[in-house]
């Protein structure tokens, strides 16, 4: 297994300028014909290398005539040579697929009735034999025969050009696409669906045909999918100039499919997670992803489609730009805060403990073994991070100049991150070489703050990192400010615009005398993706959620106030497993008087100020166990777990009148998704998590069951299990009954009961999860079910996964043998939490590596797996 490296990019040495590519379907074996018009890029080529994985070899013509093997061309294992030495040639090759045993999901698969591609990164190698990769750019024709009457909908990219009625039964459909493509962004589906139709008119005048297909029966559930579309074309001639540019646009929704959703051009594939909702089923976040979704893969049409990446090292020029887009897209179409608190919880959730471990890459990865690894909260968000400093850098004027000037050179072309860069610079004659480190350098800077008299002092640390030794200074935009003794806030940087560029090792600012005794207010907006390091004392800290205009300080606060008092459980616990004499019992003998004081002041502060219902909501959430997990060195899970559940604790009594008023206050009206109704759901979720949790301290109940029966939407019931499932187990087991029996035939909606099931803290949940692989809507074969199932469990149940015999970690480990046969993809996903070893203490680390190290061992093991296990174990 070789791995490629960036730096060893050639060009191809063949083009394909067309594909006429025809389908005969079929489950075990379908019929693909492939013919291609062949040029010769680079002269002196003469063997034009194809791809090709899992395809049964049929026939090769070269310009009409069948060619010979080994005279004319060689197979193996990963594709085609053919001897071509000329400048065009004609090839017309067959091959046979069984896309009912392709349990991958990727390439061409048959399941549930319904045919789907995912062709991205490198899918399309398994269709047919081809040069498959991004800068590769063809006009696809594309005829599709079928004879199961059935089948609805044969679908594929492009414009519909015939669909006829064969005379021996059959059914025969022809597409077009218009736009040269990598085959990366290659479609075919054909299936069963209901249909739902609208249409939209762009800023030039096009009529667009808008088609959203999921399975039958679900039409109801499709509206929120359409209307989020339309929001997200208008949103992208306002915002960037960008309008569509085919007559037709469709969005197919399946059960099967290893991610969110694929962009493929004007034939979207989705996971139907991420289209379905009705209020009933779907809560306000699946609302929100839903919208959210729709918009990036909309949006992927300019970024990513019109202009791709030239190599798959290039990932992020798509992918980073692209959340960025729908970031801003959801920032405009509903709370900006919120988004905001969100999009950051993400990056200190998961990026930070991606970088600090072994698979830690840049942005723009150096080196690759598996492409489907680097499809990562690091080149997705870290690279939206990016994005998003540039655009504060260079103003939201000055980015909209560089995004024309990308389009304008680049339209049609495969391209660098590098040139991306280039047009921002150019438009705004801007220099940002030191910026550009931001795409070669790995690892989550920190950046120190010490206030020192008259100055403040910053410096920043970049860590080296398991790939790379060597780090440079960041150019880092921060956005700092001071709050004097009274709480009036100040500007610091030079030019008074609220944002300081630190861009050397360390830099002073130096401060007028009346805020030489101030409280910076740090990071405002997460202006950049760093960590912090400042010792506030805990009234200071008080004082930023006091006095701060920006809610999002006042929420960071919060954050940190947690963080340091689980930090004080957790040190307090380590001095009490010394000491075995000493009473665990009292969770507030871990705290002194003037901690306990600082949470009180937290609550004061909320019950008198007149913030929003979600500043509230997020300002009462305290940090996750995982975002937590990455402040620690040589972490004890257990430790870590029962500090936080102590903390929680004691916010839920400190909070239990403030909570009991506001879930009084609260006015419920029949489900609407709307920005203020969002808010006050959020609001409640939050309040009745803690009041049950208080209430169970005091040995009393909650009438969760009548509260659960009367709720008109999903994001209320969820809202009640997820309380119970914290507090009361016994309501939990009810209410759980009462779920399946209401949504047991919905499959979408059935995750969350998987989910909920898995992430319940109780001593028997490996049984549990034994006996819920046994449920009939299971299938170790469906990627949603195992994520909900076994993902949840290793993601998120602390107690049960980092048990101390080590029973969570095998249970995962065995688990991921069976799987990285049947899907490598989703193993290489399910993975990830046991990659964080090396940061544990001894014991647990020494329990997970001797776990993987059995599944390193394991015969065929993927290459997914295989790099993951490299690196950890190395
Ligand atoms: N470009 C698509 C995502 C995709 C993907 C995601 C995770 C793992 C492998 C993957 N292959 C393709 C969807 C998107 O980003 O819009
Ligand atoms: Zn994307």
């Amino acid at each position: 297994l070789v791995a490629k490296r960036r730096d060893d990019y050639r060009p191809s040495d063949f083009f394909i300028d067309t594909v006429d590519i025809s389908f005969i379907l079929s489950p075990e074996n379908t019929e693909v014909c492939n013919i291609m018009e062949v040029t010769r890029n680079i002269s002196g080529c003469d063997i034009l290398k194809l791809d090709g994985e899992q395809l049964n070899f049929v026939s090769l013509m070269i310009n009409g005539r069948l060619a010979k093997e080994n005279i004319d061309y060689t197979l193996h294992e990963n594709g085609l040579d053919i001897n071509l030495d000329v400048d065009h040639a004609t090839l017309e090759i067959k091959n046979t697929i069984s896309p009912i045993n392709n349990t991958s999901l990727e390439g061409l698969y048959y399941v549930s009735g319904a045919y789907c591609t995912q062709c991205e990164a490198e899918g399309f190698r398994k269709i047919t034999y081809f040069l498959d990769r991004p800068d590769v750019l063809s006009k696809y024709r594309v005829t599709i025969i079928c004879d199961r009457p059935e089948l609805t909908y044969l679908l594929s990219n492009g414009n519909k050009l015939e669909d006829t009625l064969l005379e021996d039964g059959r059914r025969k459909v022809v597409w077009e696409d218009p736009h040269r493509k990598p085959a990366y962004l290659f479609a075919l589906v054909a299936g069963h669906f209901d249909r739902l139709e609208d249409s939209f008119t762009t800023s030039e005048g096009r009529e667009v045909l808008l088609e959203v297909f999921v399975d039958s029966g679900r039409l109801h559930q499709a509206g929120h999918a359409m209307s989020s579309l339309k929001k997200a074309m208008k949103w992208d001639e306002d915002t960037f100039g960008l309008a569509y540019d085919l007559d037709r646009y469709m969005i197919v929704a399946v059960d099967f499919f290893n991610m969110g959703a694929m962009e493929n051009k004007g034939l979207n594939v989705f996971n139907s997670k991420f289209v379905l909702a009705e209020p009933k089923s779907a809560t306000d976040e699946d609302y929100f992803n839903i919208e959210s979704i729709i918009a990036h893969e909309y949006f992927h049409n300019w970024t990513g489609n019109r202009v791709t990446c030239r190599d798959w090292f290039q990932l992020s020029l798509k992918e980073g730009l692209t959340v960025f887009r729908d970031q801003r897209f959801s920032e405009d179409m509903s709370s900006a805060l919120g988004c905001r608190i969100k999009q950051v919880k993400v990056m200190r959730e998961h990026q930070f403990a991606e970088d600090a471990g072994p698979m830690s890459h840049p942005i723009r990865p150096d080196e690759v073994l598996e492409m489907n690894n680097f499809y990562t909260v690091t080149v997705y968000d870290k690279g939206a991070e990016v994005i998003r400093m540039l655009h504060t850098l260079l103003t939201p004027a000055g980015f909209r100049r560089g995004m024309d000037l990308y389009f304008a050179r680049h339209d049609g072309q495969a391209v660098t991150c590098d040139d991306f860069v280039q047009a921002m610079e150019d438009a705004n004659d801007a220099n940002l070489s030191q910026f550009k480190l931001w795409y070669s350098q790995s690892g989550t800077p920190e950046v120190k703050l010490a206030l020192e008299q008259n100055q403040l002092r910053l410096t920043q640390t970049n860590k080296p990192t398991p790939d790379q030794a060597v780090k440079q200074a960041l150019y880092i935009p921060i956005k700092l400010s001071m709050l004097d003794e009274k709480g009036l806030e100040h500007t610091v940087d030079e030019e008074h615009l609220g944002t300081f560029v630190l861009s050397q090792e360390a830099a002073t600012i130096s401060l007028p005398e009346r805020l030489q005794h101030g409280v910076p207010v740090i990071l405002t907006d997460f202006s950049a993706p760093v960590k912090i390091d400042y010792q506030y004392t805990l009234d200071e800290i008080l004082h930023v959620l006091r006095f701060a205009q920006s809610h999002y300080a006042k929420w960071d606060a919060s954050q940190m106030l947690y963080s340091r008092l689980i930090r004080l459980a957790y040190d307090s616990n380590e001095d009490n497993d010394n000491d075995n004499n000493s009473d665990n019992n009292n969770d507030n003998n871990k705290y002194n008087a003037g901690q306990i004081q600082s949470l009180t002041n937290l609550i004061e502060y909320l019950e008198q100020a007149t913030l929003p219902d979600d500043v509230v909501a997020q300002i009462l959430c305290i940090p996750s166990f995982e975002t937590l997990a990455i402040e620690y060195t040589q972490l004890n899970p257990s430790r870590l777990q029962s500090a936080h559940q102590e903390l929680t604790l004691l916010l839920a009594r400190t909070a239990k009148d403030c909570c009991e008023r506001r879930l009084k206050e609260q006015r419920v009206l029949p489900y609407r998704y709307e920005q203020s109704e969002v808010n006050r759901r959020t609001l409640f979720a939050v309040c009745i998590r803690l009041h049950v949790l208080a209430l169970s301290q005091e040995g009393k109940g909650n009438d969760l069951l009548s509260a659960y029966a009367q709720a008109d939407n999903m994001t209320d019931k969820l809202a009640l299990l997820k309380a119970a499932q914290q507090a009361d187990i016994n309501a939990f087991d009810a209410l759980m009954i009462d779920f399946e029996e209401e949504f047991g035939h919905d499959a979408v909606v059935m995750d969350k009961w998987f989910a909920l099931h898995a992430t319940a803290p109780r001593d028997d949940i490996l049984s549990r999860l034994d006996l819920l692989q046994a449920h009939s809507q299971y299938s170790v074969k469906n990627p949603n079910k195992v994520r909900a199932l076994i993902g949840s469990f290793a993601f998120y149940n602390t107690q049960g996964f980092h048990a101390a015999d080590g029973s969570g970690y095998k249970y995962v480990v065995d688990f991921l043998m069976k799987l990285d046969a049947i899907n490598p993809q989703v193993a290489s996903r399910i993975i990830t939490p046991l990659l964080q070893m090396n940061r544990y203490e001894s014991t647990y680390k020494s329990l997970i590596e001797s776990q993987l190290s059995r599944l390193f061992t394991q015969k065929n093991l993927s290459k997914d797996l295989f790099e993951k296990l490299s690196k950890t174990l190395a």
